[in-house]
């Protein structure tokens, strides 16, 4: 029944009527490289997904429990049919090749690319879709998104009655030609872009409340980085043409306090700072900071400060001016450290600069005090 049994495994749940499935591999996290798509699928290679990056799994939980559903590579569209129209109790989908599934962190952002066009789907639960995008990030919250004919939308997350329901959707032709989609993930939202527009956005779900209907089912919802694209359910159907599949990991920009080491003079009045995104995003991004006393002491050699910035979409740079304390005492240069310290769709990139003062005092300007002192000592 299951195509590659050590590689997948198969998840069933009956909930709201239906019986869902969702594919999952025996996962390990593996590092990739920032910026660098990982491809799981890419049809003009030729072959269908499990003969690339991903493993296939097909399976019928209803009497007689014969796979129909069929899986086909065709070279004219350089993309692999996937059609569960047989029996809409059928099951079938493609999850990410153990060995390949990158962590998905989705603090520093990330993106799954699928290029995807519906020929057709049916339902017979508004709550269902006969193709489902799955993803499931290392902290175990994510997104389902549902694709019908008409329209893609979200499953909400959270306690039954309503997990597993039709959320927020978009009025959107899945059937028209090939989409290239593009689901992101940031911080707690999810953004999915169709050909480099955006047409759905919301909070991302969690599933965990689901629970397997056997104990020896692992919970696909309580897998870190978690890639799915299957029909998981007994009442939906659907062909699915699927070009493209890939993830981008760490997409969101850097933010970096610049310079790394600033030296300034005791009287320079301020010390001022720049920081930065390494590019303008689309989403509105903080950055607290914090001054930290090295050889500099707050309240003594400098004025201790701490906030947060806020760079609104297009917004790429913002300074921090650290007040500097004047004296008029010759004594050591001093350093004390600016530092970001949170950062809210945005990575840290250099995340403190070390500020040297120097001191301006010629040798000796203090000595007054001190030479005075044995004048007035009387023995
Ligand atoms: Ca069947
Ligand atoms: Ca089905
Ligand atoms: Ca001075
Ligand atoms: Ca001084």
């Amino acid at each position: 029944m299951l195509q590659k049994p050590l590689m997948i495994v198969m998840v069933v749940i009956t909930a709201v009527g239906a019986t869902y499935l969702l594919l999952t591999g025996l996962q390990t996290a593996v590092a990739a490289s920032p910026t660098d798509a990982v491809v799981f699928y890419d049809g003009a290679l030729g072959g269908t997904p499990d003969t690339q990056n991903m493993v296939y799994g097909a399976i019928d939980l209803e009497f007689p429990f014969t796979v129909e559903a069929t899986q086909t590579y065709s070279a004219a569209m350089q993309a692999t049919i996937l059609d569960t129209t047989p029996d809409m109790s059928d099951m079938a989908g493609y999850g990410v090749t153990p060995t390949m599934v990158p962590t998905l962190t989705r603090q520093n952002g990330f993106q799954l690319h699928f290029t995807l066009r519906m020929a057709e789907e049916m339902h017979t639960s508004q709550h269902r879709a006969g193709f489902n995008v799955t993803v499931i990030s290392a902290d175990l919250l994510g997104i389902e998104l549902a694709f019908w004919a008409n329209e893609v939308w979200a499953q909400e997350g959270g306690d039954p009655p309503d997990l597993f329901t039709h959320a927020e959707g978009a009025a959107f032709d899945t059937t028209a030609g090939f989409t290239a989609y593009e689901l992101e993930i940031i911080e707690d939202v999810y953004r999915l872009s169709a050909d480099g527009v955006p047409i759905l956005t919301g909070p991302l779900r969690d599933y965990t409340a689901w629970e397997p209907p056997l104990p020896q089912f692992p919970d696909p919802y309580e897998q870190p980085n978690l890639i799915a694209l299957s029909d998981n359910t007994s009442s939906a159907q659907g062909t699915a043409w699927l070009r493209y599949v890939g993830v981008t990991p760490d997409t969101a920009p850097l933010v970096d306090v610049m310079p790394a080491s600033l030296t300034i003079s005791e009287t320079a009045g301020t010390a001022v700072l720049d920081v930065q995104l390494s590019f303008t995003s689309t989403f509105t991004t903080t950055v607290a900071f914090m001054t930290v006393d090295g050889t500099a002491v707050g309240g003594v050699d400098y004025t201790a400060i701490s906030g947060t910035l806020t760079f609104t979409p297009g917004v790429t740079s913002q300074s921090v001016a650290v007040p500097i304390l004047d004296n008029s005492l010759d004594e050591p240069d001093r350093s004390f450290t600016l530092s970001l310290i949170d950062a809210h769709f945005a990575q840290l990139g250099q995340s403190s600069t070390l500020i040297t003062i120097a001191d301006d005092d010629p040798t000796g300007a203090d000595l007054p005090e001190r030479i005075f002192l044995p004048v007035v000592f009387k023995p």
